[in-house]
Parts: structure tokens; sequence; C-alpha cells
């Protein structure tokens, strides 16, 4: 079955455009990340693309590359930041998937030996 089409009134498509704030910690040409307002641990961050991908599943390759790219520049950053003993990296796919916002986001979590996440 074919992907729903990216629809650029979402949140992330938002803060993108400027219409919404974030608490931004790393941007380049073509990804953006920034801090989850309901965090499942501290320094849950969002990694996103600027491209209009809705999910894993309709993005481009080089989408995927410069998120995955980011993640790691990102992953490696809150982990060193929050002193943490691991990175939990997760992506959901449509509603039935867990997804509920449909601009395509990778989260990264620190974690800490025998904390469990939040919820
Ligand atoms: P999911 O689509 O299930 O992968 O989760 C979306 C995540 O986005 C969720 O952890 C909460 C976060 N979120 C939702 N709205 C906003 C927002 O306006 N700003 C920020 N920074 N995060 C948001």
């Amino acid at each position: 079955m074919a992907e729903p089409a990216y629809d650029p009134n979402n949140v992330f498509g938002k803060i993108l455009r400027g219409e919404m704030p974030a608490h931004k910690v790393y941007e380049d040409a073509h990804t953006l990340a920034f801090m989850d307002v309901m965090p499942q641990g501290d320094g849950h961050t969002l990694v996103i693309p600027k491209a209009p991908s809705r999910g894993l599943l309709d993005a481009e390759p080089e989408t995927l590359a410069a998120v995955m790219r980011s993640a790691q520049i990102v992953g490696r950053a809150v982990k060193a930041a929050f002193e943490a003993d691991g990175l939990t990296v997760f992506q959901f796919n449509e509603a039935a998937g867990g997804q509920t916002v449909f601009h395509l986001h990778v989260h990264l979590i620190p974690r800490h030996e025998g904390v469990p996440l939040k919820r």
C-alpha cells in the first residue's frame, strides 16, 4: 500500500519554518535536532530532516543518511553531556506504529544503568 502524502502542517514542519519555538541543539544543511517536549528521560532529543519526509518508509536514501549522520553526532554529544552509560534510539511510522507527529524523526535518549524510561 502507498504511504500517505507528507502534510507540511505538522508541528515539526512548523519548527523548521520558524513558526513554533524549539530548544534547538544541532543544525546542519539537511537536519535539525531539538529537545523533546515530552521527554522519556533526561536529554531526550529528536533529529529530523529538513526534507519533507513523513517517516522511514517514504524518505529518500540521502535523507536517511543525513538523519543518521546527525543522530550519531547528536547521540555522542547527549550521551557525553548527560554522562550516560548508553543511548536508546527509536523511530515510529504511522499511527499504528506509534507515530504521533508525521514528519520523520529519530528519538535519542541517553540511558543510565538501571534507570527505566519514564513512560
Ligand atoms: P512519535 O511521533 O510517537 O515518535 O513522538 C513524537 C514526539 O514529539 C513525542 O516524544 C513528543 C514530541 N513532540 C510533540 N510535539 C512537540 C513539539 O511541539 N515540540 C517538541 N520539541 N517536541 C514535540
